[in-house]
């Protein structure tokens, strides 16, 4: 049997933070030996919020060099450009027109991220789902490794594989394969360093609520400094009146490599002050090889490009036949 076919992406809204890299990028990286893996930079996603047309390309180089900073090996995994593939604007228009509205309007994303849009919330946003149910779908995907908030658009994209198969295909001879969600515990779900009971977010105001990856040492010192916290003595895991300081711990955990009841034990009689600037030391420890990296790939465009051509190659090749497949399912057969 072949390896398991693992899909994700990241949208190039912004600089990556560290919720991006511990609930989805870090995964990728530590599993891909094990899988066929394809990452794309999903720059169609990008658009379905106001957008600057002047920075999407940059953008969008920016985070397929952090791909390869962060370590993703093209010996196992493809890295592409999501709109060089035109089968996925393609795939996403049948699978609209099989789509029930109502599951669309019940998205808790859309509806968080519509409140912020007001008047001029785009068709594009509310149909965000479909779109990744296509990026999925077209790969075959058995693995989509994601963070906790992507959860409920997979459950999405496997009720549409479900209606379609019941409708254009038949139990032994299914039209596309059903995904499943790869989310780890650990680093799913990082929160804000302004208000722990939120997640980290590209698109928070304050910049003081993320960590980036690319922030220098002296943005992450002030950061962490800066962050909220609480009056409470001794650090604890897992107290819901302390949403911060689990979140702060967690953090300190994963880039720390230390198991939990080892950060429990060492820090449960600190304060903050002796905390914070042990946290600032291993963030900034963590995400400096991480920078080196992206530093060697920016220096090389030509490189990062052939990169990416060669990933549109790879992606094509999977993608335009399943697109087919879906498009003889519902009936289109006439010869070009
Ligand atoms: N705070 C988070 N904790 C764990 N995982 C997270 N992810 C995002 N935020 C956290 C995961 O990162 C991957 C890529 O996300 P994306 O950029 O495509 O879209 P997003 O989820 O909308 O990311 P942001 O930063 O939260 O952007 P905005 O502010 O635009 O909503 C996904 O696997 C996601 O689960």
């Amino acid at each position: 049997m072949g390896k398991q076919r693992v899909l994700s992406g990241v949208q190039p809204t912004g600089n990556l933070h560290l919720g991006n890299y511990l609930g989805a990028i870090r995964n990728w990286v530590e599993g891909q030996s094990q899988y066929e893996n394809f990452f794309c930079v999903v720059d169609l996603h990008a658009i379905t919020v106001p957008h600057n047309p002047a920075t999407l390309a940059a953008d969008t180089y920016k985070i397929a060099a952090l791909y390869l900073a962060c370590g993703i090996d093209l010996q196992y995994s493809t890295i592409f450009v999501q709109s060089h593939v035109s089968a996925h604007s393609e795939l996403t228009w049948l699978l609209n027109c099989i789509t029930p509205l109502n599951w669309l309007e019940r998205m808790i994303q859309f509806k968080e991220k519509a409140v912020k849009q007001g008047e001029n919330v785009s068709t594009g946003l509310l149909d965000y789902p479909v779109l990744m149910a296509a990026d999925i779908l077209l790969y075959d995907a058995d693995l989509v490794p994601v963070g906790e908030d992507q959860k409920q658009h997979i459950e999405l994209t496997r009720d549409i594989v479900i209606r379609l198969n019941d409708q254009f295909g038949s139990p032994k001879k299914p039209v596309l394969k059903l995904p499943e969600p790869l989310i780890r515990k650990e680093g799913a779900r990082v929160m804000s360093l302004t208000d722990g009971t939120k997640k980290m977010s590209k698109s928070d105001p304050s910049e003081l609520s993320r960590i980036n990856l690319l922030d220098s040492p002296d943005e992450i010192q002030k950061k962490i400094k800066r962050c909220k916290t609480d009056p409470i003595k001794g650090l604890e895991f897992d107290n819901p009146e302390r949403p911060e300081c689990n979140n702060l711990l967690t953090l300190y955990t994963i880039l720390s490599g230390k198991t939990k009841e080892v950060v429990a034990a060492e820090c449960q009689d600190m304060g903050w002050g002796q905390f914070k600037p042990l946290l600032t030391e291993t963030v900034i420890e963590s995400l400096k090889p991480i920078q080196q990296k992206y530093d060697e790939v920016m220096a090389d465009k030509s490189y990062l490009e052939s990169v990416l051509r060669e990933g549109r190659q790879q992606a094509e090749a999977i993608a335009n036949p399943i697109l087919s497949k879906v498009k003889t399912a519902l009936g289109y057969s006439i010869p070009l």
